[in-house]
């Protein structure tokens, strides 16, 4: 019988210093409409699996403008896919949270950024979408952004606080070897 669905599939997260981390990814066309049908699940059940509460397509060496967020809000699981976000407005309040990232293991920091953001983006019906954000959703969603600008949260901290972060990653990923 002609498979119709494939089940998702879990896909290697990469892990910093990847230079890849570090690129800028290219903004979806609907010449992607395949590879996303695709790929949108796979981030998810990706995502899910680590566990997170947000993935960007660089983070599985994809580099396109596609993220997955569930910041399952008292638990009710919200997936959303956004495809080609783009924060369209920030607050001047700005707050603090406590931030990991799938590619940076085990490693945790307080993050300032903008409290609220709005955002901008075609879901994965193609619709264009536009929703405001606050609480960890608002970092959520900026976390992933900046994945596709090849910014990571290590970014944020001063020189010190960042050399000691990598250099324990460095350390606990040489020991796992
Ligand atoms: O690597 C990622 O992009 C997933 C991040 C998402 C995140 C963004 C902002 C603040 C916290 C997390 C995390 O690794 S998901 C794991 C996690 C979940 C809740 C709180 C901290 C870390
Ligand atoms: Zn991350």
């Amino acid at each position: 019988m002609l498979e119709t669905h494939s089940e998702a599939e879990l896909l290697p997260i990469l892990i910093c210093p990847d230079p890849k981390l570090r690129k800028a990814a290219r903004a979806v066309t609907p010449d992607d409409a395949e590879e996303l049908r695709e790929l949108i699940p796979d981030m998810f059940a990706t995502m899910y699996k680590a566990p997170g509460i947000g993935l960007a397509a660089p983070q599985v060496g994809r580099l396109l403008r596609v993220i997955t967020v569930d910041v399952a809000p008292n638990d009710e699981p919200a997936p959303i896919a956004l495809i080609n976000p783009e924060i369209i407005a920030k607050s001047e309040e700005t707050a603090v949270h406590q931030e990991g990232c799938l590619s940076v293991p085990d490693q945790y920091a307080e993050v300032t950024r903008p409290a609220r953001v709005a955002v901008r983006y075609l879901d994965e019906n193609w619709t264009k979408r536009e929703i405001e954000a606050d609480g960890l959703l608002s970092a959520c969603l900026q976390h992933e952004i900046d994945h596709l600008n090849g910014v990571l949260f290590v970014d944020y901290l001063t020189p010190l606080k960042r050399n000691i972060l990598l250099r324990k990653l460095a350390k606990a990923q040489k020991d796992k070897k």
